[in-house]
């Protein structure tokens, strides 16, 4: 069984939010019907079909589209990929299905002639065309059972009787129909029709556009695995077969049709030049030929249909085990519309009030295309379909969908009717409709159960695992040092959340349009005027990353031998505190080293040891007060706002420097949020800018809070320190201007801070963190009270007691983790602490913790369901995990390269 997607995140984009009372102004604007409601106003647009998420290769592909009028590269990789996958050998290119539609009939249907199919809705197409449609699905479609039923067999008896009489253009299959809510086609069925239409001399058409999804049903009725073989079967059985790039190939436009016979490819291949474009192009450009040429290729990926297959069970599960009348599909979950809104009567266009209502209440909006009559009587009317674009949506959005029609149902009787205002009119797109009483809906309450992440996937990228006895060479090799992996070896990345970020297409949008000088240019003047803004400090400066401004500003504002108190230690910021010839000194609260404290603030500076500090050494001999927000190494610990306040006014009454490593200042200010009453009701922006107001300066490794794969900032108030950084920064880092950053990433710095003081955002984010923390602590396993906000620690101590600190428990936790699981974690003890120059003895510190990093809109919560049960089989294993010797040790920041054998071989 899959259990989590077999991707992770790459870009994302935003969803739009509104409040219930904006759709309704929205919704009285459309009339009514949903899909007049614009696009940027819906939340959840449930449309399988574009929607889908692309995977990075084929984003990739759209750079290199060769925009040839005739013969492009892009068309030979598409008519590879459809050989080579689908067995499909002679490709028409259309623009999209409808293209490949209107091909087919157009070459194939004469006036009077029949078309058989089983698509459950009148197809104007083939009437338009002077042709007959005749709907020759089986009785058993009006079930709408589920996909091992399949309900869209034809029926052979009236597919007999029609061929008997003649007149028959052709016999036309789609594989899951939307009009019967996807129901499937047995392989079976198809061979039959197939033998009928050979024995009566009739072509026989199949719409593989959603081949996967029918495949998938047919391999589980046989009890096969060979999904693909089924592809190919399935391809075998047709005379002529189309296909809509948009559906399974995950493409946003295009289609193609073929035919295995001479006689009628010919006729295609003629006619498509005449609606289409040329034969080696028919309407698509070259770069979306590309794309579905690698979504094609893409389906070969079996993970990937199984995953979509997964989510639309577990969407229809989280409805029908709550009572809601839903049908299960292959691609959508369809709301039994009659007996969801039994008090409304057959006038009062039930279908269009459930959208029109899930829309007011959840942002959703269910597919209603095509035939006005179709959907307000008849089978038609009978359903909603909810369609699941393919990988573009999270475990925790569907949950929050299915919460939404969850309420709905249970407040059903609140819903009114609605009357069309032009019930004759032909299109469903051009109904209106009035509500048949005023205060329509407005009763219904808000649904609030669920933080989900207020953005959808809009890039993946592949992940794979590789096999334990794989996994073993891998971590040997490394020297079980996780640092040393390879990343193409991991299966989930929890190394770090640095520079790890799934950007968004908003940043990708920015850094499309740049002014690529490294002089002035108007994204630095932007990033500045945007930081000074929402940060409250005079001076801006960029830096390439967060090590950088810590080697500026500890230069430049320590003298040899001042200490430099700060709460806990970071590795690079205390590097560079001691090569400026600073002391470190560690003043934060003692509650920071010890795992099973569960105070809140385990952040904060300790007063009592920062005021013994400044009596001990005057306050002229302290460089700065480094005050760190979600403490790293204590285990992404805030401070709180009293504190920060508190150190402020101690700093100001010794004329100390309080300058901030405020790399994880938004969620240091969404702790404030959520743990200070006094706070409840104010934005993280705000908060942030009242922390932020204590300090004189800050560094900032911009890669974790602000969204950016590289970046970093220093800031202060002072027009002399600002004049000593910047020269410092032109020695060391590059420009003025771009401090040594590609102006791309400077664009997408300065769109990545307002996307992270979006407070759903934070909020999913610190939510997401806890609750892997919640799991774990749940199956027994010792982490680091309270979790924080950025990564879950877990005590190496007290997972591994039978081991030494000398013998680097948490390191030898890292490399167990890695080969039982594939997840990749970081040391956080011994190793990374290093060794006491004076004695030349390890530190042993207090907290010997492996981190387990959440890199920001990356994982869903499904892949960390999959890291909680793989660390809690080693958990039962622990025993077997002997410690480590180490065998190469680089002198500074060893963590980094140092390498290990494990003292007895290890056998889990
Ligand atoms: C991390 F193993 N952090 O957490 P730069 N301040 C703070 C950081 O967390 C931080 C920097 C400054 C990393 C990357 C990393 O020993 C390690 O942009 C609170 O990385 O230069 C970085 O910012 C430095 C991992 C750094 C390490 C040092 O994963």
């Amino acid at each position: 069984m899959i259990i989590s997607e077999p991707f992770k995140i790459k870009e994302i984009k935003h969803l739009n939010r509104r409040k219930s009372h904006e759709r309704w102004h929205v919704l009285q604007n459309a009339g009514f019907n949903i899909l007049e409601v614009p696009a940027d106003t819906v939340t959840f647009d449930l449309v399988a079909r574009g929607m889908s998420a692309w995977s990075h290769f084929q984003k990739a592909g759209y750079m290199i589209g060769d925009e040839a009028y005739a013969g492009s590269r892009n068309y030979q990789h598409l008519q590879s990929a459809v050989k080579s996958v689908l067995g499909v050998e002679r490709l028409v290119p259309t623009h999209n299905g409808i293209g490949a539609e209107k091909l087919l009939v157009t070459t194939m249907v004469k006036p009077g002639q029949k078309v058989l199919h089983n698509r459950g809705r009148l197809d104007r197409l083939v009437a338009f065309n002077g042709g007959i449609s005749i709907d020759v699905t089986s009785q058993n479609a009006r079930e709408y059972a589920a996909p091992d039923q399949f309900g869209a067999d034809l029926d052979l008896a009236l597919v007999k009787q029609n061929l008997h009489e003649g007149g028959v253009a052709y016999v036309h299959i789609v594989l899951c129909p939307d009009a019967w809510n996807g129901q499937t086609v047995s392989f079976e069925n198809l061979e039959e029709v197939n033998g009928l239409c050979r024995a009566g001399g009739v072509p026989l058409v199949i719409d593989i556009s959603n081949i996967l999804e029918n495949a998938l049903w047919n391999t589980r009725a046989k009890g096969s695995e060979d999904l693909m073989s089924m592809v190919r079967d399935i391809v075998d059985q047709a005379d002529v077969v189309l296909m809509d790039a948009a559906q399974d190939a995950r493409a946003d436009i295009g289609g193609f049709i073929s035919s295995r016979v001479d006689d009628i490819f010919t006729k295609l291949r003629n006619q498509v030049v005449v609606f289409e474009g040329l034969h080696t192009y028919g309407g698509m450009t070259g770069r979306a030929m590309e794309v579905f040429a690698i979504g094609v290729r893409e389906m070969e990926e079996v993970d990937y249909t199984l995953w979509y297959d997964a989510q639309v069970d577990q969407f229809y599960r989280s409805m029908a085990d709550r009572g809601v009348p839903v049908y299960r599909g292959t691609k959508a979950v369809a709301i039994d519309v009659a007996n969801f809104l039994p008090h409304l009567k057959e006038d009062e266009c039930a279908k269009f009030v459930l959208a029109a209502a899930l829309y007011l209440s959840g942002g959703i909006r269910a597919r209603i295309v095509g035939d006005a009559a179709f959907h307000l009587k008849g089978e038609g009317r009978r359903f909603l379909s909810l369609e699941l674009p393919r990988h573009a949506y999270t475990g925790n959005q569907l949950e929050y969908i299915a919460d939404v029609v969850v309420n709905l149902y249970e407040n059903r009787a609140k819903v009114f009717g609605l009357s069309p205002v032009n019930p004759e009119t032909s299109f469903a797109d051009e109904l209106r409709l009035v509500p048949n009483n005023n205060r329509l809906f407005v009763q219904l309450p808000d649904v609030t159960s669920h933080i989900f992440e207020p953005h959808k996937i809009a890039i993946f990228e592949p992940i794979q695992m590789l096999s334990k006895e794989k996994r073993k060479a891998a971590m040997e090799k490394a020297g079980s040092n996780t640092f040393l992996l390879e990343s193409q070896d991991i299966y989930i990345d929890l190394l770090t959340d640095s520079g790890t970020t799934a950007m968004s297409s908003y940043q990708w949008e920015g850094m499309t349009n740049t002014t690529d000088s490294a002089y002035n240019s108007r994204h630095y003047a932007d990033l500045v005027a945007d930081y000074a803004e929402i940060l409250g400090f005079k001076h801006i400066i960029p830096t390439h990353q967060g090590r950088a401004a810590e080697h500026i500003m500890s230069t430049v504002m320590i003298k040899p031998g001042q200490s430099v108190p700060g709460n806990m230690y970071f590795t690079t910021t205390k590097l560079h505190q001691e090569i400026a010839g600073g002391l470190f000194l560690d003043v934060i609260v003692d509650e920071a080293h010890d795992p099973e404290s569960t105070f809140a603030w385990k952040g904060n500076i300790d007063l009592t040891k920062l005021r013994a500090e400044i009596e001990r050494v005057g306050g002229e001999n302290i460089a700065y007060v480094s005050f760190e927000m979600s403490v790293n190494m204590a285990g992404g610990q805030p401070f709180s706002m009293e504190n920060a306040r508190q150190v402020s006014e101690l700093c100001q009454k010794h004329g100390i420097a309080l300058m901030f490593d405020a790399t994880r200042c938004v969620e240091n200010a969404r702790m404030i949020k959520v743990k200070d009453p006094a706070y409840t009701h104010v934005t993280v922006q705000e908060i942030l800018r009242e922390m932020m107001s204590y300090g004189d300066g800050c560094t900032i490794s911009c890669k974790k809070d602000f969204m950016v794969n590289m970046g970093g900032i220093l800031a202060c108030n002072s027009d002399v320190l600002a004049g000593q950084f910047r020269e410092m920064l032109r020695i060391w880092e590059g420009d003025l201007t771009t401090g040594g950053l590609d102006p791309k990433d400077i664009e997408a710095l300065r769109r990545g801070l307002s996307e992270s003081l979006d407070d759903h955002y934070i909020a999913a984010r610190v939510e997401q963190t806890q609750e892997l923390g919640h799991k774990l602590i749940e199956a027994g396993i010792p982490i680091v009270k309270p979790p924080g906000s950025h990564a879950i620690f877990i005590n190496a101590r007290e997972f591994l007691p039978h081991l030494d600190q000398d013998e680097y428990p948490a390191q030898a936790l890292a490399a167990a983790i890695y080969i039982e699981t594939g997840v990749r974690v970081m040391e956080r003890g011994n190793v990374s602490k290093g060794r006491n120059p004076e004695t030349g003895e390890n530190y042993r510190p207090a907290l010997e913790l492996v981190r387990l990093t959440i890199p920001r809109r990356v994982y869903s919560n499904s892949h960390f369901d999959y890291v909680v049960s793989g660390i809690r089989r080693l958990w039962d294993n622990r025993e077997k995990i002997s410690g480590l010797e180490m065998v190469y040790e680089p002198k500074v920041l060893r963590f980094f390269q140092a390498q290990f054998e494990p003292k007895e071989p290890w056998c889990f």
